[in-house]
């Protein structure tokens, strides 16, 4: 079998003190904590478009990673090519799930039975090739926004003929999904929003994004798809204003359409600094609606406002993330996602193992982290004491909704003094966080 990779070995974990670059630091797939392994509590995921396609163009130059070893672009050997080429890298780096697109899969012939046939045949190869290996499906989705059909959108379009167009690249996607054992399928927004309001009929166009969606519920059910469907969110990017903003607002969407039941959110970093948010506000959001799936693991950049897609070496932001997934009762139905892509200059072959070492070893760090704080129990204290009011008197009374406007009135003209809420302590708080992170 030919190797794509034969210089690199797979990646050990060989702890905090090596300095070999093709070794985790601190991922360490077995390690129990809160009595799991660290391998489950992330179920890191490759990105077949940004791993196995991508090659650095931008919109100023072309590509400076060949990945085609000779294969010609958008053939079926190159198709092939990428799913033994993928699979050696999953091994090697120890990685036991992919997500994909359609069009990763196969590219884009532009017509829609050759694409269909492209995918039975490719999909049934990748099910061979997962035969005895531990490599999984976490979820799949269907490219409804590189093809210039899809320019005014998908489920928002306003030809009836390319709103067929994507149902039927989601019913493909689906059947992929099920037949790889998928355990959700991601709707991004791709081009579902607008950029002027006076020709945009905005409720046609959302009561058509949620028509499409309960047809592939409905059709997902049917073939025996058990898996969460998932929306992720995202500000803008293509659209100037994309309809699933963020968290709030897609799960507004979701359940004004009844949708609620069956979707789920995949939450990815960089689309939350986009909208304004922090990653760790949207985890949040999505949490504490019972509505937090899977998670898109990249990392944007402050100084650039668009979706730069970095690999997170950010720790304190992944142990912000994982304080939230830690705190999470019903637990990602998904997993971490490396939506992320080498930058342009790092070019090499080995570069994208360094990169998933690094986005690996940083989440990895969160989860310790995450773990600590915990463990520690300032922060959890100090959150039960400033609500403290709410524990007894009065205030138990507003919470197990025993009291109404007029006692409260009544309450508060007989009150001799007011007690002001405890203080934030926000400062304690942080010192907390960096002496647990950084204090030994
Ligand atoms: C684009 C999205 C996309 C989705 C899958 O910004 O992040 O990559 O994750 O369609
Ligand atoms: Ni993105
Ligand atoms: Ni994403």
């Amino acid at each position: 079998m030919k190797q794509y990779f034969p210089n690199i070995k797979t990646i050990k974990y060989e702890g905090p003190n090596s300095k070999n670059a093709l070794a985790f630091h601190y991922y360490d797939p077995n390690k129990v904590i809160r009595g799991k392994k660290m391998k489950d509590h992330f179920r890191f995921a490759m990105s077949w478009w940004h791993t196995l396609c991508a090659n650095g163009t931008d919109m100023f130059g072309t590509g400076t990673a060949d990945k085609t070893f000779g294969t010609k672009i958008n053939s079926m050997e190159w198709a092939k090519m990428k799913v033994d080429m993928g699979f050696e890298f999953m091994q090697k780096l120890g990685l036991e799930y992919f997500c994909f697109h359609d069009l990763d899969l196969i590219g884009d012939t532009d017509n829609i039975k050759e694409n269909n046939e492209r995918m039975d045949i490719i999909v049934n190869y990748i099910k061979q090739k997962m035969k005895g290996t531990n490599i999984k499906c976490l979820w799949g989705t269907a490219n409804l926004f590189t093809n210039p059909r899809y320019f005014a959108g998908a489920g928002s379009t306003s030809s009836a003929d390319v709103y067929a167009c994507a149902a039927n690249q989601i019913k493909k996607a689906l059947d992929a999904t099920v037949k790889l054992g998928g355990r959700g399928y991601v709707f991004w927004g791709g081009r579902e929003g607008y950029e002027h309001l006076l020709n945009t009929d905005m409720e046609l166009e959302l009561d058509n994004i949620a028509r499409l969606m309960k047809m592939a519920v409905k059709y997902g059910r049917s073939i025996g798809f058990k898996g969460d469907f998932y929306i992720e969110p995202k500000p803008k990017e293509p659209m100037k204003h994309q309809y699933d903003f963020d968290a709030s607002t897609a799960i507004n969407f979701l359940r004004h359409y009844g949708l609620d039941k069956d979707f789920k959110l995949n939450i990815e970093a960089n689309h939350a600094t986009l909208a304004g948010h922090t990653f760790e506000h949207e985890l949040r959001v999505s949490r504490l609606n019972h509505m937090l799936g899977s998670i898109d693991a990249n990392q944007g950049d402050h100084l650039l406002g668009w979706d730069t897609d970095e690999f997170p070496f950010d720790v304190y932001t992944a142990t912000m993330a994982m304080y939230e997934v830690l705190n999470y009762k019903d637990g990602l139905t998904g997993g971490f996602n490396f939506d992320a892509k080498n930058r342009r200059g790092s070019y090499t072959m080995t570069d994208m193992f360094y990169a998933y070492i690094l986005g690996m070893d940083t989440f990895a760090l969160g989860l310790i982290n995450a773990d600590k704080l915990i463990k520690d129990g300032r922060i959890a204290k100090l959150l039960n004491d400033k609500y403290a009011s709410f524990k007894t008197g009065i205030g138990k009374k507003i919470v197990s909704n025993k009291t109404s406007l007029t006692e409260l009135a009544d309450y508060a003209t007989k009150l001799k003094q007011v007690k002001y809420p405890t203080s934030n302590h926000q400062e304690l708080l942080e010192s907390i966080v960096n002496q647990v992170i950084y204090g030994k």
